[in-house]
C-alpha cells in the first residue's frame, strides 16, 4: 500500500456546476467545497487525496489508470457516465483498486433512467442521496475497508 495512504477523487461530467446550477437538487456547494471535504476527511485518517473532475471520459479513464501506481483506493461520483459507461466501468474494473461510489441526489428516486449504475458492482462502497456530505462517508467507509476494518459487504446496494 502506497505511504501515507492516497485516494483519488473523480467527479465526473458537469459536477463543475456544483453549487452554480440546480441547487434544488444538488444543493449550494461547490465543487472546490467538495474537493475541500474530501481532502479533510481524509487528513482525519492520515491519508491524502488527488482530485480530478472532467467533462471527457478519457481524461477520466487516464485519471483512473494513474492511479493504479500511487492511490490506494477511488471515490467516485461518475455522473451522467454512472448510466452509460461501459468504458468507466471497465477501467474501474481494470485498476482493481476499492471504489467508492457516490451519488448527492438519491437516484433511486429519479427518472427511471438514472436507476441503472454500470458501476455499481464494480464498488465495495455506495453512498446515495446525502448530499454532499457523503463524500466525506464515503471517504470514510472507503478507508475503512483498505484499512482492513470491513470488506464493505454490508454497504453494498443488492
Ligand atoms: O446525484 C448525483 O450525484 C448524480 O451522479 C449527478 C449527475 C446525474 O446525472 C446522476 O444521475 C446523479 C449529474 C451531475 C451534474 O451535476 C450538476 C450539478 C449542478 C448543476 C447541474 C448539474
Amino acid at each position: 500500500m502506497p505511504s501515507p495512504v492516497r485516494l483519488l477523487l473523480v467527479n465526473g461530467p458537469n459536477l463543475n456546476l456544483l453549487g452554480i446550477r440546480e441547487p434544488d437538487i444538488y444543493g449550494r456547494e461547490s465543487l472546490a467545497d467538495v474537493e475541500e471535504l474530501v481532502r479533510e476527511t481524509a487528513l482525519e485518517r492520515g491519508a491524502e487525496v488527488r482530485s480530478i473532475q472532467s467533462n471527457h471520459e478519457g481524461v477520466l479513464i487516464d485519471a483512473i489508470h494513474a492511479a493504479r501506481i500511487d492511490c490506494a483506493g477511488i471515490v467516485i461520483n461518475p455522473g451522467g457516465l454512472t448510466h452509460t459507461s461501459v468504458v468507466l466501468r471497465d477501467a474501474l474494473s481494470g485498476v482493481a483498486l476499492p471504489v467508492a461510489e457516490v451519488h448527492i441526489s438519491d437516484v433511486s428516486t429519479r427518472e427511471p433512467f438514472r436507476h441503472h449504475s454500470f458501476i455499481r458492482d464494480v464498488a465495495v462502497v455506495h453512498v446515495v442521496g446525502e448530499g454532499v456530505a457523503g463524500y466525506a462517508r464515503a471517504t470514510r467507509d472507503l478507508l475503512d475497508v483498505i484499512e482492513g476494518r470491513t470488506d464493505g459487504a454490508e454497504r453494498a446496494i443488492p
